[in-house]
């Protein structure tokens, strides 16, 4: 509970962003996993594909804030090289991005020389520069089934691979052979089912980042711009989510009439929410941190990038 203070202040903190931000000609992008007052403060809130096409469509924009994630930022740096783009954080790094390293993928190439890359955009941009194509969790079936082979290597989340191994028909070989992001691997079964009983009619609504054992006891799965989208057109009335848990306040935001129930309390991305207000105003008054991409390295990470988002619109 907030303090009337403390709600004062924070207040007075909105207020001095919003009119900063309009000075300096900037516009904050927020991650669906952003804690509920950044959301709130933000131009727009969205997926890591979302907000990196947002980035490249405002042209009036100077400065970028982009409330999320080291890779998630670097990717608006990497398409938007004339911009100046902020990360409010500098320890909001994604643990799964620093999973994959160049050598290793150099390395799975040497043993599977016809096998294209596809990489997930949560990497850094040092790996990208070695993929063929980058995918998110929206568009990673799309962007496996326009390519022409049945044998990828794909990293760095195993438990997406084999999601979308199983929605494709085609192999997918992990790189790293064990990468996962630490938030998903908390859901479990057993509380879906312990939910369910007091909730009978929840749909269950599951990331793909999640286990297999998860993906089991889904009705819907997908990223959380398709959960957005189908929580908004389902006529069921309460959902179950098995994702970081700042997505439920955009949820609850969307459909006030219907109920959302995370599948586990605990399940927070700590490096999400390393983006607090205070932050934010700092970030934006001092321009600070310029996220920058060295351009030999930007110029092929972008043509991964660029190759994504022309095969999914
Ligand atoms: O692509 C993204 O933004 C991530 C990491 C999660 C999701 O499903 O939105
Ligand atoms: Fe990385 Fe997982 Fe956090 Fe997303 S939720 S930023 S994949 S650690």
């Amino acid at each position: 509970m907030l303090t009337a203070h403390a709600k004062g202040e924070s207040m007075n903190l909105t207020d001095k962003i919003s009119k900063l931000k309009k000075e300096k000609k900037a516009i904050i992008l927020a991650h669906n996993y952003q804690r509920p007052e950044i959301q709130d403060i933000a131009d727009y809130i969205g997926d890591s594909i979302e907000l990196s096409r947002k980035a490249t469509q405002e042209t009036q924009a100077e400065i970028i804030v982009f409330a999320a994630v080291d890779f998630m930022a670097e990717s608006a740096a990497i398409l938007n090289p004339t911009k100046k783009v902020l990360l409010p954080t500098l320890g909001a790094r994604c643990p799964m991005a620093q999973m994959l390293t160049v050598d290793e993928i150099k390395r799975q190439k040497t043993h599977y020389p016809n096998a294209p890359v596809v990489l997930y955009v949560n990497t850094l941009a040092s790996a990208k520069a070695y993929c063929d194509v980058c995918c998110t969790s929206a568009n990673a079936v799309e962007v496996i089934n326009s390519l022409d082979a049945d044998t990828i290597l794909f990293g760095p989340d195993r438990n997406l691979a084999e999601y979308v191994a199983e929605e494709t028909g085609k192999t997918l070989i992990p790189i790293p052979e064990w990468g996962f992001c630490p938030t998903h691997l908390l859901f479990q079964p057993e509380d879906v089912t312990v939910l369910k009983l007091q909730y009978p009619d929840a749909v269950v609504m599951v990331h793909p980042e999640c286990s297999a054992e998860m993906r089991r006891v889904a009705d819907f799965i997908g990223s959380t711009s398709k959960m957005c989208s189908y929580a908004r057109e389902s006529k069921a009335k309460t959902f179950i989510v098995g994702t970081e848990e700042g997505i439920l306040h955009r949820l609850r935001k969307e459909n006030p009439e219907k109920q959302f129930i995370t599948a586990y309390k605990e399940a927070v991305c700590p490096n999400m929410k390393l983006t607090t207000l205070d932050r934010l105003y700092m970030a934006l008054k001092e321009e600070k941190h310029v996220v920058r991409v060295p351009e030999v390295i930007a110029k092929k990470a972008r043509a991964a990038l660029d190759r994504m988002l022309a095969i999914n619109h």
